[in-house]
C-alpha cells in the first residue's frame, strides 16, 4: 500500500479487487456500449447485480473518452462510474489524450455528486491493451491534477490487480512526485 497528500487529500495505491471497496464511488472500466463486458466490467455486474446494468443501459452508450454515473446496485460503494477508455493501437492514435480525459471525465461526475471518496481500476490496461507503465504515469498525473483542483475529492484510490499492476503504479508514483 502506498498512500500520498495532495493538498488536502489523499492518493492511495492498493493491491486488490475493486468491487470490494468501501468507497462512495467505483470506477468501472467499461466500452462504449456501457453492456457490459470481461475484467471489471464483468466483476462489477456479477457483484453489483442487476441493477447497475438496467440503469447504464438507459444511457445508450458512452463515447471513448467519457463515462456515465448509475447507482452500485448490491455493491458497498453508492455509485459506478463507468468509464471508457481507449483501445491501444500504436501511442500515437490519440490514445494518451482519451485515457486522461476518461479518468478527468470520472473526476468531474464525482464532484458533482458530491463524492468524496473513489476507487479507480487501470483502466485501458486489460482487454484494451494499454502498456501499464505509460497508462500509469497518464492515470496517476491526471487524477493528481484533478484532485488539486477538486479538493472536495478527500480520497483517490487505485485498486490495483495484482502485483505487476501494482508495481507499475508504485514505480510511477516514485518517479512523479517531487524527491524527499
Ligand atoms: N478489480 C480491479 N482490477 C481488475 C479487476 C478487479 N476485480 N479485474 C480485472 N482488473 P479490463 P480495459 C484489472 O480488461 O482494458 C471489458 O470487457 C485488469 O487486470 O477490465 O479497460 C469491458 O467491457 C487490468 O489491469 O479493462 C471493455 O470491453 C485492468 O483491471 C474492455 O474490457 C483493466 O482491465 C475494457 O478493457
Amino acid at each position: 500500500m502506498m498512500r500520498v497528500r495532495i493538498n488536502g487529500s489523499w492518493l492511495e495505491l492498493v493491491e486488490g479487487d475493486i468491487t470490494q471497496q468501501e468507497v462512495d464511488a467505483v470506477v468501472n472500466a467499461a466500452n462504449p456500449s456501457l453492456r457490459g463486458g470481461g475484467g471489471v466490467d464483468g466483476a462489477i455486474h456479477r457483484a453489483g447485480g442487476p441493477q447497475i446494468m438496467a440503469e447504464a443501459q438507459r444511457y445508450g452508450g458512452c463515447p471513448t473518452g467519457e463515462a456515465r454515473i448509475t447507482s452500485g446496485g448490491k455493491l458497498k460503494a453508492r455509485y459506478v462510474i463507468h468509464a471508457v477508455g481507449p483501445i491501444y493501437r500504436d501511442g500515437r492514435s490519440g490514445e494518451a489524450e482519451l485515457l486522461a480525459s476518461a479518468y478527468r471525465y470520472s473526476m468531474q461526475l464525482a464532484s458533482e455528486h458530491r463524492i468524496e471518496s473513489i476507487a479507480f481500476p487501470a483502466i485501458s490496461t486489460g482487454a484494451y491493451g494499454y502498456p501499464l507503465p505509460e497508462a500509469a504515469t497518464i492515470a496517476l498525473r491526471t487524477v493528481i491534477a484533478e484532485l488539486r483542483q477538486r479538493p472536495e475529492i478527500k480520497l483517490a484510490r487505485f485498486v490495483l490487480f495484482g502485483r505487476n499492476a501494482y508495481d507499475a503504479f508504485a514505480a510511477a508514483l516514485q518517479a512523479l512526485l517531487p524527491p524527499a
